[in-house]
């Protein structure tokens, strides 16, 4: 019971060196934490790095929780030695949906080691925090990897999403909720009904619960309740000290605030060093005034550097599980969804047991649907595996005739981020794209070459250390 952080840094240490460093220099805010991680990721290394001191912060700082696939297996709860990509796409979309879900639990503020510390009115500082600047042209200090809850004012129903939060004073940040999403919906709500928004910003939890709230879903899903499926456990939450919400009680830091205006150009944010491997340019965002900060007296704060791999792994499962429930819809064969790094979420590859001429396309389609942000979608056999790259670039190079395999379908709802996304003249940047769905699926209604495949049984009974000299 009680999940939390410091458990998952434990187990992530007790991995081994490939899964989690310390620095043992303090560090600057400025960029000196990403330098690190970069290198890292130069050198094939994504471990948990762990930094205790941070200038002007008595607050220590972790980043790359979710570096690699083996730290998203650590984080359900796998052995990270017996790591396979499917199994752990595989077990997050079943515990994702609607049956693996748990009602949080509340518990006393007396018993809830986020509330051991309550900074209010003058002593709110968010400099207090290790607040950092990961690029060198980023518009200055962002909160990266702390998530949003929220409540939906028609039906009481919680939210929670990840977003970037720009520090802007000692007790303003900015939100950038994307207009698509549920949380600026539910701003339009609190507009609409000229109420403000109280809301709350939780950095530091376990890594799964941070996988709950960057997983998309209807509005009505309660990423809270996600968390606890993904825990294995009720996520313990507490009532919030300034605004009416309930907020995850073992959290390390939570900042809480309102806001008070709709996007009125009053706040902007960016640029932002952002998971497209790009500057994001200046955008609008919403402005929260920070009412209350609590937090455990030796709290740690959670960090994520946006362009790195990491930022991409963090909605990987989530986007995985929304394509793989469209397509499963259609096809019952599904057998996998993999939204690989390559594509900074913008490919999606799918296998299928494909049983009829065309399910290629339709099983496109689908994913589509259910991963709206989607570029590219490649449909592959049952016999492909997802996960490995180079076997679905040999099944385009093996199975597919362009003119009649590559379908496009023009000027549809990208993702604002995209370098390449425009608006309806082609001319100005904006939220359009084109999508490509290529089925590299094998005719059924016409013979096709045998694929090679080792003999099974020598296979089985051939061991390597018996044949090969040392
Ligand atoms: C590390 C990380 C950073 C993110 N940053 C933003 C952001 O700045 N703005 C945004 O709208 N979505 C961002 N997202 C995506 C949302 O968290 C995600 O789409 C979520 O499902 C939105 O939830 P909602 O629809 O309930 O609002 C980010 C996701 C991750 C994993
Ligand atoms: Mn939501």
């Amino acid at each position: 019971m009680g999940k939390d952080l410091r458990q998952f840094l434990q187990a992530a240490r007790a991995a081994g060196p490939e899964f989690y460093v310390e620095s043992k220099k303090p560090l600057k805010p400025k960029l000196e934490p990403f330098i690190l991680q970069q290198k890292l990721l130069k050198e094939g290394r994504y471990p948990v790095i762990y930094c205790p001191e941070i200038e002007g912060s008595r607050i220590p700082l972790v980043t790359g929780l979710v570096g690699s696939y083996e730290l998203l297996g650590l984080a359900m709860g796998m052995d990270p030695r017996k790591m396979d990509k499917f199994e752990i796409s595989r077990e997050f979309t079943s515990r994702k949906m609607t049956a693996g879900t748990r009602p949080v639990k509340q518990i006393p503020a007396a018993q809830a080691p986020v509330r051991e510390v309550i900074l209010k009115g003058n002593d709110v500082d968010l400099n207090l925090l290790p607040i950092t600047q990961h690029h060198e042209r980023d518009s200055g200090r962002y909160v990266a990897a702390g998530f949003l809850i929220c409540k939906n004012p028609d039906t009481g129903v919680p939210n929670a999403g990840i977003y970037r939060h720009e520090v802007k004073g000692k007790d303003i940040i900015g939100c950038d909720l994307a207009p698509a999403h549920n949380a600026a919906f539910i701003a339009g709500r609190y507009a609409a009904l000229g109420k403000p928004m109280e809301v709350a910003i939780v950095i530091g939890h376990h890594p799964a619960v941070v996988l709950a709230c960057g997983s998309e879903g209807p509005v009505g899903m309660n990423e809270l309740e996600v968390a606890g499926g993904l825990l294995g456990e009720q996520l313990e939450v507490v009532d919030a000290e300034t605004v009416d919400l309930q907020v995850p009680a073992r959290a390390e830091i939570v900042i809480e605030g309102v806001i008070d205006r709709p996007i009125d150009g009053t706040g902007t944010d960016g640029p932002f060093g952002e998971y497209t491997w790009y500057y994001g340019e200046v955008a609008p965002c919403f402005l929260m005034r920070v009412t209350a900060i609590t937090m455990r007296r030796d709290a740690i704060y959670h960090d994520l550097d946006p362009a790195h791999p990491e930022h991409n792994l963090a909605g990987a499962l989530g986007w995985e599980a929304s394509a793989f429930e469209a397509v499963k819809k259609v096809l019952p064969g599904v057998k996998a969804v993999h939204v690989p790094i390559s594509g900074v979420s913008y490919h999606v590859y799918v296998s299928i047991k494909k049983r009829v001429p065309g399910e290629g396309k339709i099983a496109g389609i689908a994913a589509i649907a259910g991963h709206p942000r989607t570029t590219m979608v490649v449909v592959v056999d049952e016999d492909v595996d997802v996960f490995n790259e180079r076997e679905v670039m040999w099944a385009i190079a093996t199975r597919t005739v362009a003119d009649r395999d590559v379908s496009i379908i023009s000027n549809t709802t990208g993702q604002r981020l995209n370098p390449s996304a425009h608006d309806e003249t082609r001319l100005k940047r904006g939220y359009m794209v084109s999508k490509m769905i290529i089925d590299a699926t094998m005719p059924v209604d016409l013979p096709f070459s045998t694929r090679i495949t080792p003999n099974k049984e020598l296979w089985q009974s051939m061991r390597l250390e018996d044949y090969l000299k040392k």
